[in-house]
């Protein structure tokens, strides 16, 4: 292979991964790691996936350097001549066990992070979100609040064919939403996640999970968020032409802000609180782009 297809194949792999992670926290590593977030768990997952990087890459390094060493001190050119033996037993114990070893010293940390992530038990509030073609609605559980979540209008202005706008000069492009969902901070939040037409799936990488919103199903998961900021996600499957055009965007106050939201919200100020029960039509869907007008210059 050419130097420059291996160029433009390793592009092709670390370009989606650049471009998602640069949207998120995490800045410091070219946007090529992942993003250690901002819940408890988050990080356990982040110190995990660390962990074994490196075992991965002792291993490589180990791996790779006896058989590049192997191939240039053994070489025909310096007559070397192939042992004659094979099946030896205790080689193949050893090869066999120290890996067994290693997975079994992956396992369990990686087995009590996923029980942790499992474990919805003492929330202190519930949000149920449902994925649609192409929005969020975000359902407070406990509090009655229900609302609906769509691309922000600059991005989808900026989206369409012959906008004349530059994608560039649009802030958070395709990462920003009409609705923000705001969640107070250090609370045990759980998240119920289920579509109403095709598979979505809500992807925050800060929060340190992704869950498939399903029709018919509900999954579960919760989420801590110890630090105030806004932390944006996306639909995670492919759901259709507008896939890419269904951000999330989450909003951590403190829990006395929070207090004052929820109570601003249900007095009803200026952003469509659609009630609980009503006849469940669906707001305007702006992504649709053959209803959007573009803004005149
Ligand atoms: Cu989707």
């Amino acid at each position: 292979m050419s130097y420059l297809r291996i160029l433009v194949l390793g592009g092709l792999i670390f370009l989606p991964v650049a471009a998602m992670a640069e949207g998120n926290v995490n800045s410091n590593t070219w946007g090529l790691n992942l993003t250690r977030g901002v819940t408890p768990f988050s990080k356990e997952v982040y110190d995990l996936h660390m962990i074994v990087l490196w075992i991965c890459v002792v291993i490589g390094v180990v791996v790779f350097g006896a058989m590049f060493y192997a191939m240039f001190a053994y070489r025909k050119s310096k007559g070397a001549q192939a042992e004659g033996w094979h099946e030896n037993h205790t080689v193949e114990a050893v090869w066999t066990i120290i890996p067994l070893l290693i997975l079994i010293g992956i396992a369990i940390p990686a087995t009590h992070t996923l029980i942790k992530m499992e474990d919805v038990s003492n929330a202190e509030m519930t949000i149920k979100v449902t994925g649609y073609q192409w929005m969020w609605q975000y359902d407070y559980v406990d509090s009655g609040i229900s609302f609906y979540s769509k691309l922000a209008d600059d991005s989808n202005f900026a989206r369409q064919r012959g906008s004349g706008i530059d994608p560039n000069s649009v802030e958070n492009y395709l990462l920003d939403v009409d609705t923000r969902l705001v969640v107070p901070t250090n609370t045990k939040i759980r998240f119920l996640t289920t579509a109403a037409d095709v598979i979505h799936a809500w992807w925050v990488p800060a929060l340190g999970w992704k869950r498939d919103a399903i029709p018919g199903f509900i999954n579960e998961s919760w989420a801590i968020i110890e630090e105030p900021g806004v932390y944006r996600g996306q639909c995670a499957e492919l759901c259709g032409k507008d896939h890419g055009f269904m951000p999330i965007v989450v909003e951590a106050i403190s829990p006395d802000d929070y207090k004052s939201w929820v109570a601003q919200k249900k007095q009803g100020d200026e952003t469509p609180v659609v009630s609980k029960g009503s006849s469940g039509e669906l707001p305007y869907i702006a992504s649709r782009s053959d209803q959007v007008e573009l803004p005149k210059e």
